[in-house]
């Protein structure tokens, strides 16, 4: 019980350690995250990327997740080649306990596969599907409801769950959280 009970401690302790706001300037939510945005930090600590080419863009130097630069997306630029197992943080500062609606561009030749939002190891949006969006070239907005956050600065993790048949988990341009107001 005692090794179980250490190794938990020791996984809490390490998730969000080292890893750092992108420029030092932490997301604001209600807002929008760039996706190309992640943190700052060592491969494993702020992100973990598979592949071992660096593709896409130059846009943040040495770093090893693939960055697309593309005229349609929010700051020309946004994520792709995403791939099963993959995962990157987002250091937050959560303005009001609430709910929030969630909107994802995203782009997939064939159907993508599967990502989720984490907040401490704690899947915070539920399973999130890529769709065939008719092409890599074409975003498509995707909302998904009732997001519980709380208040306070914390680190969010996107994490690749699975690849679909376009081999890929999809490109992903930015997530913008809006509270939902009460009526
Ligand atoms: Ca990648
Ligand atoms: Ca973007």
């Amino acid at each position: 019980m005692k090794v179980i009970l250490g190794s938990l401690i020791l996984t809490t302790t390490l998730i969000g350690a080292g890893s750092k706001p992108y420029k030092g300037k932490i997301h604001e939510i209600p807002g929008k995250i760039e996706a190309e945005h992640y943190d700052e930090g060592d491969p494993g600590v702020a992100y973990h990327d598979l592949d071992k080419k660096n593709h896409g863009a130059d846009y943040r130097g040495p770093t090893q997740v693939d960055i697309e630069k593309r005229q349609d997306a929010s700051n020309g630029h946004g994520l792709g080649w995403t791939r099963e197992g993959e995962w990157l943080n987002y250091t937050v500062e959560v303005k009001q306990t609430g709910t929030y609606n969630l909107e994802i561009p995203v782009a997939s030749n064939k159907k993508g596969g599967i990502f989720h939002l984490a907040i401490d190891g704690k899947n915070i949006t539920g399973p999130i599907q890529i769709p065939d969006t008719g092409g890599w070239q074409i975003l498509k907005l995707l909302k998904i409801e009732k997001v519980k956050l709380t208040k306070g600065r914390q680190v969010i993790r996107a994490v690749m769950d699975t690849k679909g048949p376009s081999g890929s988990t999809g490109d992903i341009d930015y997530f913008k959280f809006e509270k939902v107001q009460k009526r």
